[in-house]
């Protein structure tokens, strides 16, 4: 499967187009509204998101709730588009008009893409960079992500998220809570955190980095239950499954670092402390008594829920600007101020969530390459008898 998105930050609307999914899964616009939704709420995001209500339009691929094998093209309109039809018009502008319309930017932000951008492309409007760098893109990542999820719930797999850190404020990980529990407490909380006490502290340095006009980063974890072991493969470094993970998961605007399990614990850790040791069972057939590895080994899903977390950097997009250099004067100055959020780290659990979803996804309809969507689910049963009883 693959996808590809289209779309400016303040241009008309976001599409993608999906392509390879099984014919005959369930599918359903409300389906991925449900997941637009999501990353649409998180205490800590700016005056955009009271703007747009992220609605998905179906314009192929998919026929009286089931998909038909063809490429869907998923759409979000963007609310915001009507204040910036002008600025971000597609037709030609006068010369005399230039000034007036186009709200140049030629102040880039540190920590944004919009200066190496504008050299990359010679744009000498950094806005061209900062319309398709922004986050807004992730809208419809989270729609793919959505369309992967539903895959991914027919055949006995469950994804969830949640907060583990904001701004230096760590969450107590005192029990693993079961995927449902994560999924309606994280659902709950303002920023996506299981830790209520941690939660308030976490909204109030948000308050506080809103009111000295900074931002900040954090900690999202995902955990996936129910993948089939042994999909990925450790024959050759690209078809390893955990890396196509931390590829998915660095790839998400701003993410900076991803670990597994223990992740960069393992590095105090005697491999005895690290390993997890195998026992079989009638019932559940081959398990781990513990899950330090976070569900892979040598690039394969063991069948043990996968856990993986990803570090998001403050939002370089500061109302407290950082100093630059103009690019037309080469003097230097304060940034541009974007309107921006002071932090964004609650919907990037949604995205994270989403951007797994998709790999793993992927991963089962490569391996079990079927057209059909029942000849899938057949054959995901078949394989987990057959590493039962292995
Ligand atoms: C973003 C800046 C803000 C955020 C945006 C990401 O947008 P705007 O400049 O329109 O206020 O709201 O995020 C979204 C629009 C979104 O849907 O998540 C940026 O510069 O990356």
């Amino acid at each position: 499967m693959r996808y590809l998105t289209a779309g400016e930050s303040h241009g008309p609307k976001l599409t993608t187009i999906i392509e390879g999914l099984p014919a005959g899964m369930p599918l359903t616009e409300q389906d991925i509204n449900n997941e637009l939704a999501r990353r649409q709420k998180g205490y800590g995001r700016g005056r955009r998101m009271q703007i747009e209500k992220d609605q998905a339009v179906i314009s192929s691929g998919v026929r009286h709730g089931y998909t038909l094998g063809s490429p869907v093209t998923l759409t979000v309109e963007n609310k915001d588009w009507k204040h910036w039809t002008k600025i971000m018009g597609i037709e030609p502008i006068s010369h005399d008009e230039e000034e007036e319309i186009k709200r140049k930017i030629q102040r880039p932000r540190p920590g944004h893409a919009d200066l190496v951008g504008g050299m990359k492309y010679g744009h000498r409007d950094l806005r061209n960079v900062l319309e398709r760098s922004s986050a807004r893109e992730t809208t419809v990542r989270v729609a793919a992500g959505a369309v992967a999820k539903q895959l991914l719930k027919h055949l006995g797999v469950e994804v969830a998220s949640h907060v583990v850190k904001i701004g230096g404020v760590q969450a107590a990980q005192t029990y693993r809570a079961s995927i449902r529990e994560i999924q309606q407490r994280s659902e709950a909380s303002e920023v996506r955190c299981l830790d209520s006490e941690a939660e308030l502290k976490m909204m109030a340095a948000i308050d506080d980095a809103k009111k000295n006009g900074d931002s900040i980063g954090g900690i999202v974890e995902v955990i996936v239950d129910g993948m089939p072991s042994g999909v990925g493969s450790y024959v050759h470094f690209d078809r390893k499954l955990d890396a196509k993970l931390a590829r998915a998961i660095v790839s998400i605007n701003a993410f900076k670092g991803v670990e597994f399990g223990l992740g960069f614990e393992m590095a105090d850790k005697p491999g005895s402390e690290v390993h997890d040791e195998i026992t079989w069972s009638e019932e559940q057939g081959y398990t781990r008594k513990t899950n330090r590895l976070g569900g892979f080994e040598g690039g394969m899903s063991t069948g043990m829920p996968i856990i993986v977390r990803g570090v998001m950097k403050p939002i370089p997009t500061l109302y407290k600007p950082l100093q630059s250099v103009d690019i037309e004067t080469k003097e230097p100055f304060t940034a541009s101020i974007e309107r921006s959020d002071s932090c964004a780290v609650p919907a990037a659990a949604v995205v994270a969530e989403a951007a797994v979803s998709w790999e793993l996804a992927c991963a089962i309809v490569d391996q079990f390459s079927s057209d059909r969507f029942d000849a899938l689910e057949k054959a995901i049963e078949e394989h987990r008898s057959y590493t039962k009883e292995y």
